[in-house]
């Protein structure tokens, strides 16, 4: 069977790959026959988000599908946290057991509540954080990495779907984070942390594998920025990047 990896990237003022806001982005990983459907699929994503973008690249990348590696996904836990500053605590605890130091839960949390780095920039994708010292291993521009090639197996998505929104989660951001976090950990991450920064929305998690996906409804405190931090070994970090931007991955329901 032939796979493509199909991405969009949707962008207010900006004709180029890296010009302009960022508005939405999205990826699947399918069969051939299926490509086009999903390039369709994308689009319509692209197109109704609210603010109709200036400019959508589409990306049709074909895959090795002898290296396609199906994972499960993740469990989902949540944890019922009346505000940011108690999430924090049961967050904080999480990524201690996980291998995270103190020091270096403490620079990830300052970055999602400030922006990473001098300027204080949001990222497009995640920073990659030492797991001991929070030293931040990727290059410090406002890109960050990213984790692509990875999408639901057929039939995983809806299902998925199905079994979050019989517990009353019904966004999609929620089906995509858990399917990012499961990428993240297969490929060797620690531990993941992560608010959004869409300023409304205010739900994270904390995503490692002896906790799985532990969501907390209430996690960004008010004005904060957003974002993902991974942990890593630091004398893996470059595999890590490597198989997070690269190796495809279905997961499966
Ligand atoms: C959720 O569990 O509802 C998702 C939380 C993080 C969303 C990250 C994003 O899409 O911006």
């Amino acid at each position: 069977e032939i796979l493509y990896s199909v991405r969009m990237r949707a962008a207010l003022g900006g004709a180029h790959e890296d010009g302009g806001a960022h508005l939405s982005g999205a990826e699947r990983l399918v069969f051939a026959s299926e490509t086009e459907a999903a390039a369709a699929a994308l689009i319509a994503r692209a197109l109704s988000r609210g603010v109709p973008p200036d400019f959508v690249r589409l990306t049709v990348e074909r895959v090795d599908a002898v290296a396609l590696a199906r994972v499960p996904v993740l469990p989902l836990t949540t944890i019922p946290a009346p505000d940011p500053t108690q999430a924090r605590r049961v967050a904080e605890g999480l990524l201690r057991d996980a291998g995270v130091s103190p020091s270096a839960v403490a620079c990830a949390f300052h970055s999602l509540q400030n922006g990473f780095g001098a300027e204080n920039a949001s990222l497009r994708g995640a920073a990659i954080f030492d797991l001991l010292t929070g030293d931040r291993l990727d290059p410090p521009t406002a890109r960050g990495v990213r984790a692509t090639h990875f999408d639901y197996a057929p039939g995983a998505r809806d299902a998925v779907a199905a079994r979050l929104a019989a517990r009353g989660l019904t966004h999609f951001r929620t089906l995509d984070a858990l399917a990012v976090a499961t990428k993240v950990l297969w490929s060797g991450a620690r531990a993941e942390l992560c608010w959004s920064d869409e300023p409304e929305y205010v739900a994270g998690y904390v995503a490692a594998p002896a906790c799985g996906y532990t969501r907390f409804p209430y996690f960004k405190p008010t004005g904060a920025r957003g974002g993902r931090v991974f942990f890593v070994d630091r004398d893996r970090w470059e595999d890590v990047r490597d198989c997070l931007e690269r190796a495809p991955v279905w997961v499966e329901a």
